[in-house]
């Protein structure tokens, strides 16, 4: 099964990108944007893993998450992957604890592999973002980029790392298998 492991956005968060986001869309109707139910920070991809590797996935998705404090986060501006001007992904992107952020993507990364479910795409360098949308063929999405560069959602406290199963073409299409709780951070006490 195709599995991947994510940050989830608290509802307030979804409404307020997709109030921007929705006027954005019909004008773009060669992309293929994200639907607000499907927004995430992937930590990990881990891309097929064998069936039954779940529980010893959940072990170290455990250890790993009580690792880390919960983080502040917020969206802000957008960019595109490889590049604006010839864009296979456009995102929104993530400001607040980056550096945090990156140490648990780092963690989970690391008991995915113990697990004997290495992500794919190891030893890239981790750079968060929510997808906004995906291109067939390299476009170029530097007005929407511009356009979305002046937004900044209101912060909010990341405390839960979840395991999703992805099916294309399945309803829903991202199915959560386990959540663990990252520690409180020291400010929240
Ligand atoms: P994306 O949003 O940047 O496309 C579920 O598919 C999640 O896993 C998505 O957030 C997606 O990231 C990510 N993902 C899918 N395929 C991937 C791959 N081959 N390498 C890294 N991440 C991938």
């Amino acid at each position: 099964m195709r599995l991947f492991v994510a940050l989830a956005l608290p509802s307030s968060s979804v409404s307020d990108l997709e109030r921007v986001v929705a006027p954005l869309r019909p004008a773009w109707p060669g992309l293929r944007w994200t639907g607000q139910e499907a927004w995430h920070l992937t930590l990990a991809f881990l891309g097929e893993v064998e069936d039954g590797l779940e529980s010893r996935l959940g072990t170290r998705l455990e250890r790993a998450a009580a690792r880390h404090a919960s983080l502040l986060l917020s969206l802000r501006g957008a960019g595109a992957f490889p590049a604006p001007g010839r864009a296979r992904v456009l995102w929104a992107g993530i400001q607040g604890d980056r550096r945090g952020l990156a140490a648990l993507a780092a963690s989970v990364a690391a008991g995915a592999r113990r697990a004997g479910a290495p992500p794919s795409g190891e030893g890239r360098r981790y750079q968060p973002h929510l997808t906004l949308a995906r291109c067939r063929a390299p476009a170029d999405v530097r007005p929407l980029v511009e356009q979305l560069s002046g937004y900044d959602g209101r912060p909010w406290t990341a405390s839960e790392v979840y395991l999703i199963r992805s099916r294309p073409g399945g309803e829903p299409r991202y199915q959560t298998l386990g959540t663990w709780r990252l520690r409180a951070s020291p400010a929240s006490h």
